[in-house]
């Protein structure tokens, strides 16, 4: 079959009809996005020649998709989420916004409601056998420089499977293990004790492995750990670390990484007085440059669904 039917008077009609674009109801900007995205799906049918099987293959995998629950973990997976990360940076780059620690993406697995402590919080609630302690520290400046008082800085993490808590098939893990949030003082510094997280991998049987595997494309993370900070007076960051030596480092199936966000590791002992695990432990220095509000608001805070918890 090679036929060109999306330019016709019938194709074009029936996409104003399936949109309901000729009539003032509904969600204007919900019906030029749909028009639009349904318009380039019809173009790309005619342009590609997809077969009738082709496109009720890509229909059942939305149905599992959508059963998975990785419709926002595929998002990560195929660049879209990137995608607005790039978006951002050349919007702030056009209104003339520089330093600040980089963004990157937040992905699927936050969990909103982790206990706040003041400057210091130990976040590893479960015993994790084979993973070492890990302090991350560091102090949140303004674009002064000067640090940052009452600046939240919330933060989450897998633990040496690469299972993060609330999410994991074993179960295993409480509720806010490896999520924390910490309230900064006068001195603008927050302390996580933790432990080294591992890699994220998809799940092996979900929807986005199984497009991946199709793509010839791996569905793993190097470590890393997220972050969110806010503050009143500074738009609120969303970013990552990975962690420094990590052979996935540039090979995220995310594209997550950033050269700024792969601070050093370094060796320590004295854990044990920091009521780590062993005595030698591993700390990684991350500092946190906010960036101003714009016109007294935050001009790119991201709203979408997150999960929420009671600690
Ligand atoms: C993760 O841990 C993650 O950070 C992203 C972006 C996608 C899947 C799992
Ligand atoms: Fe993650």
């Amino acid at each position: 079959m090679n036929v060109k039917v999306f330019d016709s008077k019938e194709v074009q009609d029936l996409l104003k009809a399936a949109t309901n674009i000729g009539s003032d109801a509904g969600n204007a900007r919900a019906k030029q996005i749909t028009h639009r995205l349904l318009g380039d799906l019809f173009k790309a049918i005619d342009d590609l020649d997809m077969t009738p099987d082709e496109i009720w293959a890509g229909v059942n995998y939305f149905n599992k998709l959508g059963k998975d629950g990785e419709v926002a973990l595929l998002a990560a997976g195929l660049g879209l989420e990137k995608y607005l990360d790039i978006r951002m940076d050349a919007a702030d780059r056009e209104a003339d916004i520089h330093g600040g620690t980089p963004r990157t993406i937040e992905g699927p697995l936050y969990v909103a409601g982790a206990p706040m402590r003041d400057g210091v919080s130990k976040i590893d609630i479960d015993p994790d056998a084979d993973a070492g302690p890990l302090v991350i520290r560091g102090t949140v400046t303004g674009p002064d420089g000067k640090p940052v008082a009452g600046a939240v800085v919330e933060c989450w993490h897998a633990n040496s499977k690469g299972f993060y808590s609330h999410f994991d098939p074993t179960g295993a893990q409480s509720e806010f293990n490896l999520r924390g949030a910490i309230k900064t003082g006068a001195n603008g510094t927050y302390e996580f004790r933790t432990m080294m997280p591992v890699g994220y991998g998809c799940p092996p049987h979900g929807a986005t492995q199984q497009l991946l595997d199709v793509l010839a494309r791996h569905g793993n993370r190097p470590a890393h750990v997220h972050f969110f900070v806010s503050s009143d007076k500074h738009r609120k960051l969303t970013t990552q670390i990975n962690i420094e030596g990590d052979p996935l480092i540039w090979d995220d199936f995310a594209y997550a990484t950033r050269e700024d966000l792969i601070p050093h590791v370094i060796e320590k002992t004295g854990g044990t007085a920091l009521g780590l695990k062993d005595d030698a432990y591993k700390e990684i220095e991350f500092n946190i440059a906010l960036t101003s509000l714009v016109q007294g608001t935050d001009n790119q805070l991201v709203n979408r669904l997150r999960v929420a918890a009671t600690a």
